[in-house]
């Protein structure tokens, strides 16, 4: 089949759901093409950060219905459904900001969640519909969204499928920012904030992204010590040298990504 997303160059690294005709909805091959793109770009050094983008309608509008309609529990089980898409959150190391236009329900929202960063325009819709398919979501979203917002109101968008908006997403803290206006100008800022990231030193990034991710995962104690044995670890790289030093020179770092 031919390829469902298309790369675009830039200062980071996007990645463009493109699949109008199901409102990018996440079919099994559509998710094999973007964890190879996501391997690929996370191996390239000369990568900083990575967008996952759809269009200005739909994000994603969720696992492919059409698709699962069928499925067995028997099929489903034996060949851990859609278990290759936590990918994104368990392997890749460069930090991926989603920038959301439009629908991201039940699948989109939960692969918008396991990004680093959201950005949404402020007439992006979000949800956990899966209740009214006769499911719950499957992909992480009754524990990031709960992460996110906390229990009660995710429990009640869960339990009733109800959406929210972007602004509301903003609010709530699930988006890091809101962008009035279209996809371009979603586009533009996410794309800032990637160069931003881009444009520092990859050994700090991937280490300040790997801190953040354990502050979800283990007690406060252990996560300090986590962070702190981590700091430690940076005055072994190359890089800390070139910042520190670069600061004291009042210069630009040039950073060796070592
Ligand atoms: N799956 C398959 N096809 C879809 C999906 C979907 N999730 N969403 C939209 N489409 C298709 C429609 O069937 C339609 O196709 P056709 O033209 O052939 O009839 C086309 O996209 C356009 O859609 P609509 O005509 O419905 O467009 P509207 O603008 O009227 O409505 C909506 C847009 C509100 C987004 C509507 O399409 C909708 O409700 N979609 C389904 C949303 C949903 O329930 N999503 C949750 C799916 S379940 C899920 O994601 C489980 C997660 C499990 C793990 C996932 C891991 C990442």
């Amino acid at each position: 089949m031919g390829r469902e997303f298309s790369e675009l160059s830039t200062n980071g690294r996007q990645v463009t759901l493109n699949r109008p005709k199901a409102l990018n909805a996440l079919s099994s091959p559509l998710f094999e093409e973007l964890n190879d793109a996501l391997s690929k770009y996370d191996e390239n050094k000369d990568i900083g950060a990575i967008v996952i983008t759809g269009s200005e309608k739909a994000f994603a509008a969720g696992a492919d219905i059409k698709e699962m309609a069928p499925l067995t529990f028997s099929a489903a089980y034996s060949n851990n459904f859609i278990a290759p898409w936590s990918h994104l959150a368990n392997a890749i190391r460069t930090p991926v900001i989603a920038a959301v236009s439009g629908y991201a329900l039940g699948g989109g929202c939960e692969l918008a969640l396991m990004c680093d960063i959201i950005y949404c325009t402020d007439k992006a819709t979000f949800g956990q519909p899966e209740i009214k398919l006769g499911v719950i979501p499957g992909a992480g979203g009754s524990q990031r969204l709960t992460r996110a917002i906390g229990k009660s109101k995710a429990m009640e968008l869960i339990l009733t499928g109800k959406n929210f908006s972007g602004k509301e997403a903003g609010e709530w803290g699930v988006a890091a920012r809101v962008i009035e206006g279209g996809k371009e100008e979603l586009m533009a800022e996410t794309l800032k904030t990637a160069e931003t990231i881009a444009s520092y030193s990859r050994v700090a990034v991937v280490a300040a992204k790997e801190v953040v991710d354990k502050s979800q995962e283990l007690s406060l104690r252990e996560g300090v010590e986590y962070e702190r044995r981590l700091f430690h670890g940076l005055f072994g790289s190359k890089d800390q040298k070139i910042g520190m030093t670069a600061f004291a020179e009042k210069k630009k770092a040039e950073w060796s990504h070592e």
